[in-house]
């Protein structure tokens, strides 16, 4: 399951104490220093489900620092922690309302620090002072809040009506292998696919009144926000394909009126299912609506290669 909301609390590992210990033989200080505790990092990766393996955890602490022993001797540093997060991912500070974005597969940075060891008290003695009584506590390692977003990254949007055609055309133009069936919301998150190095996602059907929360909703709109050009799938079967149309423009603009604005092609798809006379009665009534149409079916291949042009 794509996981694309977690809330998550961070904690950076403690640093080890400092030692107070003195040298049996002779007197005099030999406190080492507490060890570092683990950082924790936040790395990009191209895996989309990586949010997956977060979830169950929504604390993650590095471990602490390894504290200072007798004869000088300094406690370990602990492990740091890396993070996996999808690129696409952004993640907001609940406290600091700091916010971090994760754009490139070459991502990492640090989330939490952890906390220095503490110096044991062999790092205090003095001249004046042979025989310091105390030594240092590690510091805390920095607890984070976290709520964490991943906003798939496609140049492509496939949207329309559940059983519109969306994902026989992705499974058509692509190599991904989307699930495709003859009954609405076959398609319950995103499937991406790459064409011509592009990354094309399918999104699961909106109806009206999606951006109150009916049918699946519209929470995977934010999955096209970042598109460069959305396909509008029109099923030929639609009855009135001018209102399917703006049923769908209607909830693209509830959930972000910047999607109206992104340029948009319009996929009148299963074309195969009526006569060329008929096609053409449907592209006049959608002539006023003064976008590019293509009529496309997955039983023509020639239709299909116009469509993969327009990615080129
Ligand atoms: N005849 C014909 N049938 C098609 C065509 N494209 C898709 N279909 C059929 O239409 C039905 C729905 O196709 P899907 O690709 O699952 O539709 P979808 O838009 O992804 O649907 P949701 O995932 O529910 O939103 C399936 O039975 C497909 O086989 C086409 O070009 N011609
Ligand atoms: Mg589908």
């Amino acid at each position: 399951m794509l996981i694309t909301e977690i809330n998550i609390t961070l904690k950076g590992g403690n640093g080890g104490n400092g030692k107070l210990s003195f040298y049996k033989s002779r007197r005099g200080p030999d406190g080492g220093n507490g060890g570092k505790g683990g950082n924790i990092y936040a790395v990009a990766t191209s895996d989309i489900y990586a949010l997956g393996n977060l979830s169950k955890n929504s604390k993650i602490e590095a471990e602490n620092g390894q504290d200072g022993m007798a004869n000088k001797k300094h406690g370990k540093f602990a492990k740091d922690i890396e993070i996996k997060l999808p690129i696409g991912t952004s993640i907001s500070d609940k406290n600091s309302r700091e916010t971090f974005k994760i754009n490139n597969k070459d991502q990492r940075f640090l989330l939490c620090s952890g906390g220095w060891g503490g110096k044991g008290n062999f790092e205090f003695r003095s001249s004046s002072n042979v025989s310091p009584m105390y030594a240092q506590k590690g510091l805390e390692g920095r607890k984070r809040y976290l709520y964490i977003n991943l906003k798939l990254i496609a140049h492509y949007g496939l949207i329309g009506f559940p059983n519109a055609g969306k994902s026989s055309l992705l499974k058509e133009i692509t190599s991904a292998k989307p699930k495709i069936g003859d009954y609405p919301f076959t398609t319950l998150e995103p499937n991406l696919g790459k064409i011509n190095n592009k990354v094309i996602a399918d999104i699961p059907g909106l109806i009206e009144g999606a951006s109150t929360g009916k049918g699946l909703g519209a929470k995977f709109l934010k999955h096209i926000e970042k598109v460069s050009l959305l396909f509008h799938c029109i099923s030929c079967e639609q009855n009135d394909p001018k209102k399917s149309y703006k049923v769908i423009r209607n909830e693209l603009k509830a959930h972000n009126p910047k999607l109206l604005e992104k340029p948009e092609i319009i996929l009148l798809t299963k074309t195969d299912l009526k006569t060329e006379k008929e096609i053409k009665s449907i592209l006049k009534t959608l002539k006023s609506l003064k976008k590019q149409i293509l009529p496309v079916s997955i039983h023509n291949w020639e239709s299909l290669e116009k469509l993969k042009n327009i990615t080129k």
